[in-house]
């Protein structure tokens, strides 16, 4: 007999048996309890999970809300200025090097078609579906609609079943790049193609002699700028003037190198930046979700822009023949030191301070167990819900506390870039969505000028999916939308 076990004698071991045996029932009856708790219902109103956070201002009726989320749409009378159906379909589409792939699809092709609209002009878009299920929704990234015009399925409409109709009106107010996307099912739809390019273009100032939209996707596998997984070719005759819109409709950044010629980074998710400079030899990451506009002037050498990584990319030439390669380059265009200070007026004081922090943790989750994202430790749907009132100036500060990285999306608003990790930034800017990386920490600031029920969420639409979503709510509004449901709504 060893020492240990002499010690051990028979009653002691009953009671460490029956002690150990209560901690197991009790830990498993905790277990069980979180288990049974996390489950979701079939259906639910988003607003009932939210945990109210007024950031420190005053606290506002959220309960008993008069305003319903349908009644704030856009212009319902008017003569559009663009009028157009997009139909949602699944769809095969061949790609630049032969390959065939399966896609759903905005009238069969992927990108959808390219929606472009003078400043000021009325949009008029009827969304048919054809064959998707379980519905289809168009989300107008970046474009600050009025609510009902959102596009979000179990927030502010109900997603469109297979057969069904559904149209969004509104006025393009905001002059840049955007795209739109399906927000049912976002994860799935959006990888395997319900997106295109929206583009608002000033309503006096010429545009540049070649405009181009260019959307970076992996699509089923394939990288592809627009469908071409390969480089493109293109002839320009020397002293035109370029302007390239770079969209990234991915889950992840992705880089681009622009070969050649020097450029200006013009605009970031459709905010012109002020008196940009002309670079060369730096990576231009766009964030997952966000747009870089790039202008340059076309030498008589050739110019290549060309997706990091991958075969996809476009050369400009004179003949439309030669390509120029990528400078090798390691150095990231960085938005916070470039071109002058933003004239943006932002208050010193702000009417509502909100904090959101990412991190991750073992927890239960509509009845399953795993690694669950967290904002301020809570796990979705039971979040925090920021709650405002119209004409609050607001702050956020975003952090990370994980090892992916976390592009956070704001629905109907655009945020200015105040600080990075601790620094105030040279050249505020402004975004719809701010890309997080461990440890980053972002202090942002945005005008709560367009009331509903609006989400921030991670455009890394998997994690979305996960539960790294919340919703910005304005005193007073609710939602007659539910997620699940006999709509089948499935937001993220
Ligand atoms: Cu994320």
């Amino acid at each position: 007999m060893t020492a240990r076990s002499r010690l051990l004698r028979p009653g002691v071991v009953r009671a460490v048996s029956a002690l150990g045996i209560l901690a197991a029932l009790a830990l498993a009856g905790w277990a069980g309890r979180a288990w049974w708790e996390s489950r979701l219902p079939g259906t639910y109103d988003v607003m009932d999970y939210g945990q109210p956070d007024y950031g420190g201002g005053p606290h506002v009726a959220h309960a008993h809300e008069r305003i319903s989320v349908a009644t704030l749409h856009g212009p319902r009378g008017g003569t559009p200025d663009l009028q157009k159906t997009l139909t949602a379909a699944r769809s095969e589409i061949r790609l630049a090097s032969g390959r065939r792939v399966d896609v759903l699809a905005f009238d069969g092709r992927v990108p959808g078609p390219e929606l472009r609209v003078r400043e000021g002009g009325l949009v008029a878009v009827t969304l048919v579906n054809r064959d998707v299920r379980p519905g289809v929704s168009i989300h107008w990234h970046g474009v600050d609609v009025p609510n009902a015009e959102d596009g979000v399925s179990g927030v502010t409409q109900n997603a469109v079943p297979p057969g069904g109709r559904y149209t969004y009106r509104f006025r393009a107010r905001q002059v840049g790049t955007f795209w739109y996307h399906s927000h049912q099912s976002s994860a799935k739809q959006v990888s395997r193609g319900l997106y295109g390019a929206f583009v608002v273009v000033p309503a006096r100032k010429a545009a540049a002699a070649l405009d181009l939209t260019v959307a970076a996707h992996r699509l089923r596998g394939s990288d592809v700028l627009g469908t071409s997984d390969r480089l493109q070719r293109r002839a320009v005759a020397p002293g035109t003037r370029v302007r390239l819109r770079l969209v990234n409709t991915d889950d992840s950044p992705r880089r681009f190198t622009l070969a050649g010629a020097p450029f200006r980074v013009v605009a970031i998710d459709g905010g012109d930046l002020r008196s940009p400079t002309a670079i060369a030899g730096q990576l231009l990451e766009v964030p997952a979700g966000s747009r870089f506009d790039v202008t340059f002037t076309m030498p008589p050498t050739p110019v290549t822009l060309q997706l990091v990584g991958t075969a996809a990319g476009i050369a400009f030439s004179r003949d439309g023949r030669i390509d120029v390669a990528a400078p090798n380059t390691s150095r990231v265009f960085d938005p916070a030191a470039y071109g002058a200070p933003n004239a943006a007026r932002v208050p010193r004081k702000f009417d509502r301070s909100f904090r959101v922090d990412i991190g991750s943790r073992i927890a239960f989750r509509d009845g399953g167990i795993g690694k669950q994202w967290t904002m301020n430790d809570r796990v979705h749907p039971d979040v925090p819900m920021l709650v405002v009132r119209k004409g609050d100036w607001v702050k956020l500060t975003l952090t990370s506390d994980t090892r992916a990285l976390h592009p956070m999306h704001l629905h109907g608003h655009h945020m200015l870039v105040l600080s990075r990790n601790g620094q105030a930034v040279q050249s505020p800017w402004w975004v719809d969505t701010v890309n997080l990386a461990k440890g980053d920490r972002y202090e942002v600031a945005f005008h709560a000028t367009n009331p509903g029920l609006w989400m921030l969420h991670c455009h890394n639409l998997p994690h979305a999916a996960d539960g790294l979503s919340l919703h910005l709510v304005y005193e007073g509004v609710h939602t007659p939308f539910r997620v699940g449901g006999r709509a089948n709504n499935h937001p993220e």
